[in-house]
Protein backbone atom coordinates (compact mmCIF):
# COMPACT_ATOMS: atom_id res chain seq x y z
CA UNK A 1 0.00 0.00 0.00
CA UNK A 2 1.22 3.68 -0.37
CA UNK A 3 0.21 6.13 2.02
CA UNK A 4 -1.82 9.30 0.74
CA UNK A 5 -1.49 12.78 1.79
CA UNK A 6 -5.12 14.58 2.12
CA UNK A 7 -6.15 17.78 3.32
CA UNK A 8 -7.10 18.71 6.77
CA UNK A 9 -10.91 18.71 5.57
CA UNK A 10 -11.26 15.61 4.19
CA UNK A 11 -9.44 14.12 7.31
CA UNK A 12 -12.29 15.76 9.44
CA UNK A 13 -14.69 14.03 7.16
CA UNK A 14 -13.39 10.49 8.40
CA UNK A 15 -14.68 11.83 12.30
CA UNK A 16 -18.19 11.16 12.90
CA UNK A 17 -20.67 12.42 15.62
CA UNK A 18 -20.41 10.37 18.81
CA UNK A 19 -16.77 8.91 18.10
CA UNK A 20 -13.77 8.73 20.45
CA UNK A 21 -11.17 10.47 19.10
CA UNK A 22 -7.50 10.25 21.06
CA UNK A 23 -4.86 12.90 19.94
CA UNK A 24 -1.17 12.53 20.29
CA UNK A 25 0.76 15.46 22.19
CA UNK A 26 1.42 16.40 26.42
CA UNK A 27 0.68 19.75 27.09
CA UNK A 28 0.36 22.07 23.62
CA UNK A 29 3.59 19.86 22.75
CA UNK A 30 3.05 17.49 20.10
CA UNK A 31 -0.33 18.08 19.79
CA UNK A 32 -1.97 17.78 16.29
CA UNK A 33 -3.86 21.28 15.37
CA UNK A 34 -4.69 21.55 11.87
CA UNK A 35 -6.98 18.26 11.82
CA UNK A 36 -8.88 19.96 14.69
CA UNK A 37 -9.37 23.01 13.88
CA UNK A 38 -10.85 21.45 10.70
CA UNK A 39 -12.88 19.07 12.76
CA UNK A 40 -14.11 22.18 15.00
CA UNK A 41 -15.46 24.00 11.78
CA UNK A 42 -16.99 20.47 10.09
CA UNK A 43 -19.00 20.66 14.42
CA UNK A 44 -20.37 24.14 13.28
CA UNK A 45 -21.53 23.48 10.20
CA UNK A 46 -23.34 20.21 11.24
CA UNK A 47 -24.90 22.20 14.04
CA UNK A 48 -26.11 24.73 11.65
CA UNK A 49 -27.41 22.39 9.92
CA UNK A 50 -29.42 21.18 12.95
CA UNK A 51 -27.05 18.08 13.51
CA UNK A 52 -25.52 17.05 16.57
CA UNK A 53 -21.78 16.59 16.39
CA UNK A 54 -19.74 16.33 19.37
CA UNK A 55 -17.26 13.74 20.08
CA UNK A 56 -15.15 12.08 22.94
CA UNK A 57 -11.52 13.43 23.40
CA UNK A 58 -8.77 11.48 25.17
CA UNK A 59 -5.60 13.20 24.93
CA UNK A 60 -1.90 12.95 26.93
CA UNK A 61 -2.38 15.64 29.02
CA UNK A 62 -3.77 19.56 28.13
CA UNK A 63 -2.89 20.64 24.47
CA UNK A 64 -3.14 23.75 22.41
CA UNK A 65 -5.42 26.44 21.76
CA UNK A 66 -6.19 24.83 18.01
CA UNK A 67 -7.02 21.61 19.83
CA UNK A 68 -9.40 22.16 22.69
CA UNK A 69 -10.18 25.53 22.30
CA UNK A 70 -10.96 25.58 18.97
CA UNK A 71 -13.29 22.39 19.32
CA UNK A 72 -14.80 23.83 22.81
CA UNK A 73 -15.47 27.18 21.42
CA UNK A 74 -17.43 24.83 18.24
CA UNK A 75 -19.04 23.27 21.46
CA UNK A 76 -18.33 19.52 20.23
CA UNK A 77 -16.51 18.10 23.13
CA UNK A 78 -18.95 15.51 24.79
CA UNK A 79 -16.70 13.85 27.08
CA UNK A 80 -12.85 14.68 27.95
CA UNK A 81 -10.03 13.20 30.23
CA UNK A 82 -7.59 13.95 31.41
CA UNK A 83 -5.97 17.20 32.46
CA UNK A 84 -6.84 20.24 30.49
CA UNK A 85 -6.14 24.29 30.60
CA UNK A 86 -8.24 26.24 28.50
CA UNK A 87 -10.32 28.76 29.11
CA UNK A 88 -12.90 28.01 27.00
CA UNK A 89 -12.78 24.31 27.80
CA UNK A 90 -13.04 24.63 31.13
CA UNK A 91 -16.26 27.12 30.65
CA UNK A 92 -17.82 23.81 29.39
CA UNK A 93 -17.03 21.85 31.71
CA UNK A 94 -17.38 24.01 34.48
CA UNK A 95 -21.30 24.67 32.66
CA UNK A 96 -22.05 20.84 32.63
CA UNK A 97 -22.09 20.78 28.84
CA UNK A 98 -18.45 18.65 29.10
CA UNK A 99 -18.34 15.53 31.08
CA UNK A 100 -15.04 15.75 32.43
CA UNK A 101 -13.02 12.77 33.72
CA UNK A 102 -10.32 13.65 36.04
CA UNK A 103 -7.26 10.54 36.20
CA UNK A 104 -4.28 10.13 37.27
CA UNK A 105 -1.83 10.57 33.39
CA UNK A 106 0.00 7.77 34.19
CA UNK A 107 -3.46 5.66 34.24
CA UNK A 108 -5.11 6.85 31.18
CA UNK A 109 -3.58 4.57 28.63
CA UNK A 110 -3.42 1.72 30.24
CA UNK A 111 -7.41 2.98 31.34
CA UNK A 112 -8.01 2.77 27.32
CA UNK A 113 -6.54 -0.62 27.23
CA UNK A 114 -8.55 -1.71 30.13
CA UNK A 115 -11.61 -0.93 27.84
CA UNK A 116 -12.88 1.44 30.82
CA UNK A 117 -13.46 4.30 28.43
CA UNK A 118 -14.98 2.27 25.32
CA UNK A 119 -13.40 2.06 22.04
CA UNK A 120 -10.69 3.86 20.01
CA UNK A 121 -12.51 4.96 16.44
CA UNK A 122 -9.77 7.29 15.41
CA UNK A 123 -6.10 8.21 16.54
CA UNK A 124 -4.87 11.99 14.84
CA UNK A 125 -1.51 11.59 15.38
CA UNK A 126 1.14 14.83 14.98
CA UNK A 127 4.62 13.47 13.44
CA UNK A 128 7.84 14.07 11.84
CA UNK A 129 7.81 10.85 9.64
CA UNK A 130 5.53 8.03 8.63
CA UNK A 131 6.95 5.17 6.62
CA UNK A 132 5.30 3.13 4.28
CA UNK A 133 5.77 -0.02 7.29
CA UNK A 134 3.52 2.19 9.42
CA UNK A 135 6.75 3.46 12.10
CA UNK A 136 5.62 6.73 13.31
CA UNK A 137 8.20 9.17 14.54
CA UNK A 138 6.74 11.37 16.89
CA UNK A 139 7.47 15.09 17.61
CA UNK A 140 8.20 17.20 20.98
CA UNK A 141 5.82 14.71 22.66
CA UNK A 142 4.61 10.78 23.75
CA UNK A 143 1.82 11.22 26.02
CA UNK A 144 -0.45 8.72 24.90
CA UNK A 145 0.33 8.29 21.26
CA UNK A 146 1.82 4.65 21.05
CA UNK A 147 -1.53 3.41 23.01
CA UNK A 148 -3.86 5.37 21.33
CA UNK A 149 -1.93 4.52 17.96
CA UNK A 150 -2.16 0.63 18.75
CA UNK A 151 -5.95 0.91 19.84
CA UNK A 152 -7.64 3.10 17.27
CA UNK A 153 -9.46 1.35 14.01
CA UNK A 154 -8.31 4.05 12.28
CA UNK A 155 -5.09 6.57 12.41
CA UNK A 156 -4.56 10.09 10.60
CA UNK A 157 -1.34 11.46 10.73
CA UNK A 158 -0.69 15.28 10.89
CA UNK A 159 2.97 15.82 9.56
CA UNK A 160 4.21 18.69 11.01
CA UNK A 161 7.49 19.97 9.14
CA UNK A 162 8.33 22.44 12.18
CA UNK A 163 10.60 19.61 13.58
CA UNK A 164 13.79 18.11 12.11
CA UNK A 165 13.98 14.01 11.23
CA UNK A 166 16.98 14.30 12.83
CA UNK A 167 14.97 13.84 16.20
CA UNK A 168 14.80 10.35 15.56
CA UNK A 169 16.52 8.52 18.66
CA UNK A 170 15.16 11.10 21.47
CA UNK A 171 11.87 9.07 22.07
CA UNK A 172 11.79 6.19 24.29
CA UNK A 173 8.79 4.16 23.36
CA UNK A 174 7.70 1.34 25.87
CA UNK A 175 4.14 -0.35 26.16
CA UNK A 176 3.27 -1.87 28.98
CA UNK A 177 1.74 -5.54 29.18
CA UNK A 178 -1.48 -5.93 30.82
CA UNK A 179 -2.25 -8.05 33.93
CA UNK A 180 -1.73 -10.88 34.51
CA UNK A 181 1.14 -10.62 32.09
CA UNK A 182 2.57 -7.80 33.39
CA UNK A 183 6.15 -7.58 34.51
CA UNK A 184 8.87 -4.63 36.04
CA UNK A 185 9.94 -1.87 33.87
CA UNK A 186 13.39 -1.98 33.02
CA UNK A 187 14.12 1.64 34.30
CA UNK A 188 16.88 1.49 37.30
CA UNK A 189 18.22 5.04 36.52
CA UNK A 190 17.04 8.25 35.16
CA UNK A 191 19.08 7.28 31.90
CA UNK A 192 17.84 3.95 31.31
CA UNK A 193 16.57 3.71 28.05
CA UNK A 194 13.97 0.60 27.41
CA UNK A 195 12.20 1.08 24.12
CA UNK A 196 12.03 1.54 20.61
CA UNK A 197 12.56 5.00 18.69
CA UNK A 198 9.00 4.85 16.92
CA UNK A 199 5.59 3.41 17.06
CA UNK A 200 5.10 0.68 14.97
CA UNK A 201 1.38 0.51 13.89
CA UNK A 202 -0.71 -1.39 11.03
CA UNK A 203 -0.28 0.91 7.95
CA UNK A 204 -3.77 -0.20 7.02
CA UNK A 205 -4.95 1.82 9.70
CA UNK A 206 -3.73 5.01 8.48
CA UNK A 207 -6.40 7.14 6.44
CA UNK A 208 -4.09 9.36 5.39
CA UNK A 209 -1.63 12.27 5.78
CA UNK A 210 -2.29 15.67 6.60
CA UNK A 211 0.87 18.03 5.98
CA UNK A 212 1.40 20.95 8.51
CA UNK A 213 4.23 23.40 9.35
CA UNK A 214 2.10 25.18 12.38
CA UNK A 215 4.79 25.47 15.47
CA UNK A 216 3.04 23.82 19.16
CA UNK A 217 0.94 26.51 21.07
CA UNK A 218 3.10 27.08 24.08
CA UNK A 219 2.11 30.33 26.41
CA UNK A 220 4.68 32.47 28.45
CA UNK A 221 5.02 31.97 32.21
CA UNK A 222 4.68 34.73 34.42
CA UNK A 223 7.86 35.98 35.91
CA UNK A 224 8.98 35.20 38.57
CA UNK A 225 7.77 37.70 41.48
CA UNK A 226 8.89 38.35 45.22
CA UNK A 227 6.54 35.58 46.55
CA UNK A 228 7.16 33.11 43.87
CA UNK A 229 10.88 33.68 43.91
CA UNK A 230 10.63 33.57 48.01
CA UNK A 231 8.94 29.59 47.51
CA UNK A 232 11.51 28.81 45.26
CA UNK A 233 14.59 29.92 47.84
CA UNK A 234 12.33 28.37 50.56
CA UNK A 235 12.48 24.69 48.60
CA UNK A 236 15.74 24.84 47.16
CA UNK A 237 17.12 25.93 51.23
CA UNK A 238 14.97 22.91 53.09
CA UNK A 239 16.55 20.46 49.80
CA UNK A 240 20.30 21.69 51.37
CA UNK A 241 19.26 21.27 54.80
CA UNK A 242 18.15 17.72 53.91
CA UNK A 243 21.77 16.92 52.08
CA UNK A 244 23.53 18.46 55.26
CA UNK A 245 21.57 15.90 57.52
CA UNK A 246 22.14 13.18 55.36
CA UNK A 247 18.78 12.47 54.18
CA UNK A 248 19.14 13.33 50.83
CA UNK A 249 22.24 11.48 49.48
CA UNK A 250 25.26 13.06 48.26
CA UNK A 251 25.03 12.53 44.82
CA UNK A 252 21.07 13.88 44.91
CA UNK A 253 18.15 12.56 44.17
CA UNK A 254 15.76 13.06 40.77
CA UNK A 255 13.75 15.73 41.03
CA UNK A 256 10.43 15.67 39.16
CA UNK A 257 9.04 19.86 38.99
CA UNK A 258 5.04 20.24 38.34
CA UNK A 259 3.26 23.11 36.42
CA UNK A 260 2.71 26.49 36.23
CA UNK A 261 4.70 30.01 37.47
CA UNK A 262 4.96 28.70 40.73
CA UNK A 263 6.81 25.25 39.72
CA UNK A 264 8.89 27.35 37.24
CA UNK A 265 10.26 29.85 39.50
CA UNK A 266 11.09 26.82 41.98
CA UNK A 267 13.74 24.89 39.27
CA UNK A 268 14.65 28.80 38.53
CA UNK A 269 16.16 28.35 42.52
CA UNK A 270 17.70 25.09 42.17
CA UNK A 271 19.60 25.99 39.25
CA UNK A 272 21.19 29.24 41.17
CA UNK A 273 21.39 27.36 44.51
CA UNK A 274 25.08 26.51 44.67
CA UNK A 275 24.73 24.27 47.50
CA UNK A 276 22.73 22.39 45.26
CA UNK A 277 24.99 19.99 43.59
CA UNK A 278 24.58 19.02 39.65
CA UNK A 279 21.46 16.87 39.34
CA UNK A 280 19.04 14.90 37.44
CA UNK A 281 15.11 15.17 36.65
CA UNK A 282 12.40 12.15 36.11
CA UNK A 283 9.66 14.80 35.34
CA UNK A 284 6.55 15.12 32.90
CA UNK A 285 6.75 18.56 31.85
CA UNK A 286 10.21 20.13 30.27
CA UNK A 287 10.04 23.54 30.51
CA UNK A 288 12.39 26.56 29.16
CA UNK A 289 13.98 26.67 32.75
CA UNK A 290 14.99 23.10 32.44
CA UNK A 291 16.51 23.70 29.31
CA UNK A 292 18.39 26.56 30.88
CA UNK A 293 19.64 24.65 33.59
CA UNK A 294 20.67 21.74 30.94
CA UNK A 295 22.55 24.44 29.35
CA UNK A 296 24.70 25.31 32.32
CA UNK A 297 25.16 20.88 32.81
CA UNK A 298 23.31 22.25 36.23
CA UNK A 299 21.48 19.67 35.10
CA UNK A 300 22.86 16.67 33.99
CA UNK A 301 19.98 14.75 32.23
CA UNK A 302 16.57 14.78 32.48
CA UNK A 303 13.85 12.39 31.05
CA UNK A 304 10.52 13.55 30.45
CA UNK A 305 7.53 13.14 27.92
CA UNK A 306 7.13 16.26 26.46
CA UNK A 307 9.18 18.89 25.19
CA UNK A 308 7.06 21.85 26.69
CA UNK A 309 9.27 25.07 25.50
CA UNK A 310 8.56 28.11 23.97
CA UNK A 311 9.44 28.06 20.24
CA UNK A 312 13.13 29.78 20.61
CA UNK A 313 13.88 27.26 23.53
CA UNK A 314 12.77 24.47 20.95
CA UNK A 315 14.62 25.66 17.72
CA UNK A 316 17.58 26.05 20.33
CA UNK A 317 17.34 22.29 21.22
CA UNK A 318 17.23 21.72 17.63
CA UNK A 319 20.22 23.55 16.81
CA UNK A 320 22.21 21.20 19.23
CA UNK A 321 20.53 17.84 18.76
CA UNK A 322 24.13 16.39 19.45
CA UNK A 323 24.09 17.70 23.01
CA UNK A 324 20.43 17.30 24.01
CA UNK A 325 20.14 13.76 22.56
CA UNK A 326 22.57 12.47 25.10
CA UNK A 327 21.31 14.16 28.05
CA UNK A 328 17.40 13.92 27.05
CA UNK A 329 14.77 11.32 26.97
CA UNK A 330 11.09 11.91 25.56
CA UNK A 331 8.65 8.97 27.25
CA UNK A 332 5.23 7.89 27.28
CA UNK A 333 3.60 9.20 30.16
CA UNK A 334 2.44 5.86 31.47
CA UNK A 335 6.56 5.79 32.02
CA UNK A 336 7.19 9.02 32.88
CA UNK A 337 5.08 8.86 35.80
CA UNK A 338 5.15 5.28 36.29
CA UNK A 339 4.65 4.73 40.09
CA UNK A 340 6.77 1.64 40.43
CA UNK A 341 9.77 3.93 38.60
CA UNK A 342 8.86 7.33 41.16
CA UNK A 343 9.19 5.17 43.77
CA UNK A 344 12.13 2.99 42.42
CA UNK A 345 14.45 6.27 41.72
CA UNK A 346 13.70 7.73 44.77
CA UNK A 347 12.11 11.27 43.33
CA UNK A 348 12.10 14.38 45.28
CA UNK A 349 8.90 15.98 44.25
CA UNK A 350 7.54 19.38 43.81
CA UNK A 351 3.96 20.15 43.06
CA UNK A 352 1.77 23.16 43.34
CA UNK A 353 -1.55 23.29 45.59
CA UNK A 354 -4.50 25.54 45.07
CA UNK A 355 -5.13 25.13 48.85
CA UNK A 356 -4.03 22.97 52.02
CA UNK A 357 -5.36 22.50 55.07
CA UNK A 358 -4.27 22.32 58.65
CA UNK A 359 -3.15 18.43 58.59
CA UNK A 360 -1.32 18.34 55.47
CA UNK A 361 -4.53 17.39 52.98
CA UNK A 362 -4.07 19.26 49.37
CA UNK A 363 -6.57 20.47 46.70
CA UNK A 364 -4.73 21.07 43.61
CA UNK A 365 -7.76 21.18 41.23
CA UNK A 366 -11.51 22.65 42.31
CA UNK A 367 -11.64 26.55 43.55
CA UNK A 368 -14.34 26.04 46.27
CA UNK A 369 -14.39 22.73 46.06
CA UNK A 370 -16.65 22.88 42.53
CA UNK A 371 -14.87 24.42 40.09
CA UNK A 372 -12.65 22.80 37.80
CA UNK A 373 -9.11 24.57 37.63
CA UNK A 374 -7.23 22.47 35.33
CA UNK A 375 -6.81 18.58 36.85
CA UNK A 376 -4.49 16.62 39.05
CA UNK A 377 -2.70 15.92 35.95
CA UNK A 378 1.14 13.54 36.91
CA UNK A 379 0.66 15.39 40.72
CA UNK A 380 -1.17 12.51 42.65
CA UNK A 381 1.41 9.43 40.24
CA UNK A 382 4.43 11.21 41.91
CA UNK A 383 3.32 12.68 45.56
CA UNK A 384 2.19 9.24 46.79
CA UNK A 385 5.54 7.63 45.11
CA UNK A 386 8.15 9.67 46.22
CA UNK A 387 11.17 9.40 48.23
CA UNK A 388 10.01 13.06 49.53
CA UNK A 389 7.06 14.75 48.45
CA UNK A 390 6.51 19.01 48.60
CA UNK A 391 3.58 21.18 47.93
CA UNK A 392 4.33 24.65 47.37
CA UNK A 393 1.94 27.78 47.26
CA UNK A 394 1.35 31.38 47.79
CA UNK A 395 -0.02 31.97 51.29
CA UNK A 396 -2.63 33.84 49.64
CA UNK A 397 -4.43 34.31 46.63
CA UNK A 398 -6.62 36.74 44.78
CA UNK A 399 -4.85 40.00 46.38
CA UNK A 400 -5.16 38.50 49.77
CA UNK A 401 -8.79 37.56 50.09
CA UNK A 402 -8.35 33.98 50.23
CA UNK A 403 -5.58 32.04 52.46
CA UNK A 404 -4.44 29.07 50.81
CA UNK A 405 -4.23 27.04 53.92
CA UNK A 406 -7.60 26.56 55.68
CA UNK A 407 -9.18 24.27 57.85
CA UNK A 408 -10.50 21.92 55.61
CA UNK A 409 -9.34 21.00 51.95
CA UNK A 410 -12.83 21.49 49.78
CA UNK A 411 -11.79 19.10 47.69
CA UNK A 412 -8.92 16.58 48.30
CA UNK A 413 -6.51 15.42 45.76
CA UNK A 414 -3.68 14.31 48.03
CA UNK A 415 -3.86 13.02 51.02
CA UNK A 416 -1.84 13.82 54.23
CA UNK A 417 -0.63 10.67 54.27
CA UNK A 418 1.47 11.05 51.06
CA UNK A 419 2.48 15.01 51.44
CA UNK A 420 5.20 15.49 53.75
CA UNK A 421 6.70 19.12 53.59
CA UNK A 422 4.17 22.26 52.47
CA UNK A 423 5.88 25.44 51.66
CA UNK A 424 4.99 28.63 51.15
CA UNK A 425 6.73 31.97 51.05
CA UNK A 426 6.34 32.01 54.86
CA UNK A 427 8.36 28.91 55.11
CA UNK A 428 9.02 25.25 55.64
CA UNK A 429 6.30 23.10 57.51
CA UNK A 430 8.21 19.61 57.95
CA UNK A 431 5.30 17.18 58.59
CA UNK A 432 7.23 14.15 58.32
CA UNK A 433 6.50 12.03 61.49
CA UNK A 434 4.22 14.60 63.29
CA UNK A 435 0.67 13.58 64.31
CA UNK A 436 -2.58 15.59 63.18
CA UNK A 437 -2.29 18.16 65.92
CA UNK A 438 1.66 18.35 65.37
CA UNK A 439 0.87 19.04 61.87
CA UNK A 440 -1.59 21.99 62.68
CA UNK A 441 1.23 23.62 64.41
CA UNK A 442 3.61 23.25 62.44
CA UNK A 443 1.91 24.50 59.76
CA UNK A 444 0.16 27.67 61.25
CA UNK A 445 3.66 28.42 62.58
CA UNK A 446 5.67 28.10 59.26
CA UNK A 447 3.14 28.52 56.09
CA UNK A 448 0.14 30.23 57.01
CA UNK A 449 -0.11 34.36 56.14
CA UNK A 450 0.40 36.78 59.11
CA UNK A 451 -3.21 38.33 58.25
CA UNK A 452 -4.78 34.54 58.78
CA UNK A 453 -2.59 33.26 61.76
CA UNK A 454 -4.66 34.48 64.54
CA UNK A 455 -7.83 32.81 62.86
CA UNK A 456 -6.15 29.67 62.45
CA UNK A 457 -5.25 29.94 66.31
CA UNK A 458 -8.55 30.71 67.40
CA UNK A 459 -9.94 27.56 64.88
CA UNK A 460 -7.66 25.02 66.87
CA UNK A 461 -8.56 26.69 69.78
CA UNK A 462 -12.34 25.81 69.16
CA UNK A 463 -11.47 21.97 68.69
CA UNK A 464 -9.78 21.47 71.91
CA UNK A 465 -12.15 18.73 72.70
CA UNK A 466 -9.60 15.74 72.59
CA UNK A 467 -9.36 13.75 69.76
CA UNK A 468 -7.02 12.54 66.88
CA UNK A 469 -7.75 14.96 64.85
CA UNK A 470 -8.61 18.49 66.30
CA UNK A 471 -11.78 19.25 63.46
CA UNK A 472 -15.04 21.07 64.49
CA UNK A 473 -17.10 19.98 61.68
CA UNK A 474 -19.50 22.88 61.80
CA UNK A 475 -16.90 25.62 61.28
CA UNK A 476 -14.03 23.79 58.67
CA UNK A 477 -15.95 25.59 56.24
CA UNK A 478 -16.24 28.79 57.47
CA UNK A 479 -13.23 30.75 55.84
CA UNK A 480 -14.61 29.62 52.34
CA UNK A 481 -18.31 30.59 53.47
CA UNK A 482 -16.86 33.77 54.47
CA UNK A 483 -15.53 33.85 50.85
CA UNK A 484 -18.64 33.11 49.12
CA UNK A 485 -20.66 35.62 51.30
CA UNK A 486 -18.19 39.02 51.67
CA UNK A 487 -15.47 38.09 49.22
CA UNK A 488 -12.58 37.95 51.75
CA UNK A 489 -11.82 35.43 53.99
CA UNK A 490 -10.46 37.43 56.97
CA UNK A 491 -14.57 38.38 57.36
CA UNK A 492 -14.20 34.90 59.05
CA UNK A 493 -16.51 34.66 62.54
CA UNK A 494 -16.09 31.27 64.39
CA UNK A 495 -18.42 32.87 67.20
CA UNK A 496 -21.85 30.85 65.82
CA UNK A 497 -20.22 27.30 65.88
CA UNK A 498 -20.39 24.75 68.29
CA UNK A 499 -17.67 23.86 70.92
O1 LIG B 1 -5.57 32.62 39.27
O2 LIG B 1 -4.30 33.87 37.61
O3 LIG B 1 -6.81 34.14 37.85
O4 LIG B 1 -5.25 34.98 39.64
O5 LIG B 1 -5.17 29.98 40.70
O6 LIG B 1 -2.36 30.25 40.61
O7 LIG B 1 -0.39 30.89 41.96
O8 LIG B 1 -0.37 31.37 39.43
O9 LIG B 1 -0.25 29.01 40.41
O10 LIG B 1 0.27 28.78 37.88
O11 LIG B 1 1.54 27.62 39.72
O12 LIG B 1 -0.85 26.96 39.13
C1 LIG B 1 -2.46 24.30 41.21
C2 LIG B 1 -3.41 25.51 39.24
C3 LIG B 1 -1.24 26.25 40.29
C4 LIG B 1 -1.32 24.11 38.92
C5 LIG B 1 -2.13 25.03 39.91
C6 LIG B 1 -5.65 30.97 41.61
C7 LIG B 1 -4.66 32.11 41.44
C8 LIG B 1 -4.45 32.08 39.93
C9 LIG B 1 -3.08 29.96 39.47
P1 LIG B 1 -5.47 34.03 38.53
P2 LIG B 1 -0.78 30.49 40.57
P3 LIG B 1 0.26 28.13 39.22
C10 LIG B 1 2.45 17.74 36.85
C11 LIG B 1 1.87 18.41 38.00
C12 LIG B 1 -2.41 20.44 39.26
C13 LIG B 1 -1.69 19.51 38.33
C14 LIG B 1 -0.27 19.26 38.72
C15 LIG B 1 -2.07 22.82 38.62
C16 LIG B 1 -4.47 30.59 39.62
O13 LIG B 1 -0.09 23.79 39.49
O14 LIG B 1 -2.91 22.77 37.74
O15 LIG B 1 0.18 19.56 39.80
N1 LIG B 1 -1.76 21.73 39.38
N2 LIG B 1 0.46 18.67 37.81
O16 LIG B 1 -5.19 33.30 41.90
C17 LIG B 1 -8.97 30.17 44.43
C18 LIG B 1 -7.36 29.28 45.86
C19 LIG B 1 -6.36 29.60 44.89
C20 LIG B 1 -6.79 30.21 43.70
C21 LIG B 1 -4.62 29.94 43.64
N3 LIG B 1 -7.04 28.70 47.02
N4 LIG B 1 -8.63 29.57 45.59
N5 LIG B 1 -8.08 30.49 43.46
N6 LIG B 1 -5.67 30.40 42.96
N7 LIG B 1 -5.03 29.45 44.84
C22 LIG B 1 2.29 18.45 35.47
C23 LIG B 1 1.04 18.00 34.71
O17 LIG B 1 0.22 17.37 35.23
C24 LIG B 1 0.88 18.34 33.25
Amino acid sequence: MSLQFISAEEAASYVKHDYNVAFSGFTPAGSPKAVPTAIAALARKEHEQGRPFKIGMFTGASTGDSLDGELARANAVKFRTPYQSNKDLKALINSGQTEYYDVHLSQIAQEMRYKFLGDVDIAIIEAVDVSEKGEILLTSAVGIAPTAARLAKKIIIELNENHPTDILGLHDIYEMQDPPHRREIPIFSVKDRCGVATIKVDPNKIIGIVKTNRPDEIKEFSPVDEVTAQIGDNVARFLVSQLKAGIIPPEFLPIQSGVGNVANAVLGSLGTNSEIPPFTMYTEVIQDAVIELMKTEKLTFTSGCSLTVSPPVLSSIYKNLDFFKSRLVLRPQEISNNPEVVRRLGLITINTALEADLFGNVNSTHVLGTTMMNGIGGSGDFTRNSFLSIFTCPSVAKGGAISTIVPLVSHLDHSEHSVKVLITEQGIADLRGKSPNQRAHAIIENCVNPDYKQLMWDYLKLCSKKSHTPHTLSAAYNMHKAFMETGDMKNTTWSDCEK
